[in-house]
């Protein structure tokens, strides 16, 4: 192996490199800025990262495969056959411009495809973030006659880019182990979140192909493939076939549009199936909206206002009927949203939700022209729609009624608050409490423990409710449900009403074993389809108490909240220790329920977002379901996590 000409750069780059080092080293210093979090998330987001260039070469035309491989040591390997990240060098910075990618910030993006047909990323970083969070990266070129190679540790250039060898292939291989000194919660890959994400933008960008294998334990070597031609239509055939829901009609929709500047195109395919639960699940620039944003309102205004023309023009509402609301047409429907454009503007902090007006207009206009046209030419796929949302609007007349006996119900009780609720004193939202407890000895400590000014306790009780065969109309009424209601005070549905709202935070406190994990689940689906804006609006939280007191002497105890806190303690500690595994939360006594779980001051607790809620849902669906299918493959790729559940 010889030296090339690149090794004499050195000398030219003084300044720039500087500013290149103090860039990454801002990026080590504060690595939560750029890539959110070092936690798992932000982990698995250094994958994405890297394959988002792959995707970029591909969606340019270049490139066919992609091979995402997760070597043994958790080092991630991730190779395509596009044209290679160029090696000349930059005329700005003097060095190669593979070299630039990977060590000056924002630097990745200036080599991707044209216009708006580009991956996202969460936060669009790039290559040399990575390379600053990775205690060793490498990179390998392949131009269609040499192999070069660079190799970069915890940012810095460790050997300057060199020719290896001869070859006739062409395409990147980027190999990077995460610094476990950033990434000090861990460093261990979940093959499952890879998967899911790569077989998510194989749906959003049809016909690229896109392989993951798991090569850490040579016994037990997994692997899959994705590839659909079928694109956003084949996304929504999945969800259903994976959630084990049945389709209504046999077709799926499929809607495109660009804007007339071709800096902006939509997609859509969407279609609906028996259950009563409606499904949007949005993207721009290949990025998951999971907040949505003008695209799913441009969406759902206009699908409302499409099936409601259509409905009065063929005499489907009879004059005096009143309008199908937005819920009675979304009903069973399982939409998936692709936008792709220039500058995409991002809301919140954590790029959830899209703000670009234009693209509010041109979801808009597109099912305006295409979807009435569709339903004129498919009318046995009409007829099913409008059977489905004329049913919904009638149950939802129903579940009016029902709202309507429940008022009078509790009016004429007098109070109206659950009796099984112990209030707290204040009424301040902006620091009241309730706390949803699965238990009654449970709920008997919360009670004891809590700080009764502005905690308050609801103990849950009664016979679960299968909200996955449930509308509205069935809630009303359910002995669990409605004091989680009446307490809460806001109403649901679309009458939700969060200046209504009695406590600023809900908090599920559930025991960590299989049943705690079902009342989670329960509660958090039920918030998501009937008090979406509760999670929105960031009021619903886990409670997270401890696994494990751990007791030394007399009067020292430590708590653990997970395996691995158990073993630091006990290590950091040694000598003799008794450790107690908490089965319930009724095991402990009101001071310790206060003390772990409860007392603001040092509770740990997980604000859920909307993330957490979809999946939540997602899990309900499958276990609540009906069909066998589904729910086996569920536990089987799920495994690890399900263990022991029952079902
Ligand atoms: C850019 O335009 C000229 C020809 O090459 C284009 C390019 O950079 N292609 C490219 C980059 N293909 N693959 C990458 C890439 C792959 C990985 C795995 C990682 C990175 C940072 C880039």
């Amino acid at each position: 192996m010889e030296n090339n000409d690149f090794s004499q750069t050195t000398s030219e780059y003084g300044a720039e490199e500087i500013q290149v080092l103090e860039g990454l080293e801002a990026v080590r210093k504060r690595p939560g800025m750029y890539i959110g979090t070092t936690g798992p998330k932000g982990l698995h987001h250094l994958v994405y990262e890297i394959v988002d260039n792959s995707i970029d070469e591909a969606l340019a035309g270049y490139c066919s495969q992609i091979i995402v491989e997760i070597l043994p040591d958790n080092i991630i390997r991730v190779s395509d056959n596009g044209r290679g990240i160029p090696v000349g060098i930059q005329p700005k910075m003097g060095i190669p411009a593979v070299t630039v990618v990977f060590t000056v910030l924002h630097a990745g993006g200036k080599f991707g495809g044209g216009g708006y047909k580009v991956a996202g990323g969460l936060h669009g970083v790039g290559a040399s973030v990575v390379n600053a969070l990775s205690e060793w990266t490498e990179v390998e070129v392949y131009d269609g006659e040499q192999i070069y190679r660079q190799r970069f540790e915890r940012g810095d250039i460790a050997t300057e880019l060199t020719v290896i060898g001869p070859t006739e292939k062409k395409g990147t291989i980027v190999t990077f182990k995460a610094d476990p000194e950033i990434f000090t919660e861990t460093t261990v890959y979940d093959y499952e979140v890879l998967a899911t994400r790569l077989r998510e933008q194989a749906f959003l960008n049809a016909g690229i192909r896109i392989r993951i294998k798991d090569l850490r334990d040579p016994e037990n070597v997994q692997e899959d493939e994705f590839c659909y031609e079928g694109g956003v239509s084949s996304f929504v055939e999945y969800i259903h076939q994976i959630r084990g829901l049945d389709v209504i009609h046999p077709d799926i929709m499929r809607f495109t549009a660009k804007n007339e500047e071709d800096t902006a195109s939509a997609e859509i395919a969407m279609q609906y199936n028996d259950s009563y639960n409606e499904l949007v699940l949005s993207f721009a620039n290949n990025i998951h909206t999971t907040d949505g944003g003008t695209h799913e309102e441009g969406f759902r205004k206009a699908l409302t206002r499409v099936m409601n023309t259509y409905a009065r023009k063929f005499n489907i509402l009879k004059e005096g009927d009143k309008a199908l609301s937005g819920e009675d047409v979304r009903e069973g429907l399982t939409a998936v949203i692709s936008v792709k454009l220039k500058d995409a503007q991002f809301e919140s902090q954590t790029k959830g939700k899209l703000g670009n007006t234009s693209i509010r207009t041109l979801v808009d206009k597109m099912i305006s022209e295409k979807l009435e046209q569709y339903l004129e030419e498919n009318p046995a796929t009409a007829k099913a729609i409008f059977e489905k949302a004329i049913a919904a609007a009638k149950a939802r007349e129903a579940a009016r009624k029902a709202r309507e006996l429940a008022r009078r119900k509790t009016a004429m009780e007098g109070m109206g608050m659950p009796g099984k609720l112990s209030d707290c004193q204040s009424k301040n939202v902006d620091e009241t409490e309730i706390y949803i407890v699965e238990g009654d000895s449970a709920g008997g400590s919360a009670k004891g423990g809590r700080d009764r000014r502005f905690q308050a306790i609801l103990p849950l009780w009664g016979k679960m409710l299968n909200v996955e065969k449930a509308r509205l109309d069935r809630v009303y009424g359910n002995d669990k449900l409605m004091p989680v209601i009446t307490a809460l005070g806001c109403g649901l549905g679309d009458e939700i009403d969060l200046s209504k709202l009695r406590y600023g935070k809900i908090i599920i406190m559930a025991d960590a074993d299989v049943d705690g994990s079902h009342i989670r689940t329960l509660m958090l689906t039920f918030f998501f389809r009937f008090m979406r804006p509760l999670i929105e609006e960031g009021h619903v939280y886990i409670a997270q108490p401890p696994l494990y007191r751990i007791t030394k002497g007399k009067d020292t105890h430590y708590y653990a909240y997970s395996d691995e806190e158990r073993d630091r303690i006990m290590a950091e500690i040694g000598g003799k220790y008794e450790v107690q595994r908490y089965k319930g939360l009724g095991e402990m006594d009101p001071q310790q329920l206060w003390e772990t779980t409860m007392d603001p001051t040092t509770r740990i607790m997980l604000r859920v977002d909307m993330e957490d809620a979809a999946k939540a849902d997602e899990i309900f669906t499958i276990l609540m379901g009906d069909k066998v299918e589904p729910r086996r493959e569920f536990i089987e790729r799920n495994a690890r996590y399900v263990q022991n559940l029952d079902i």
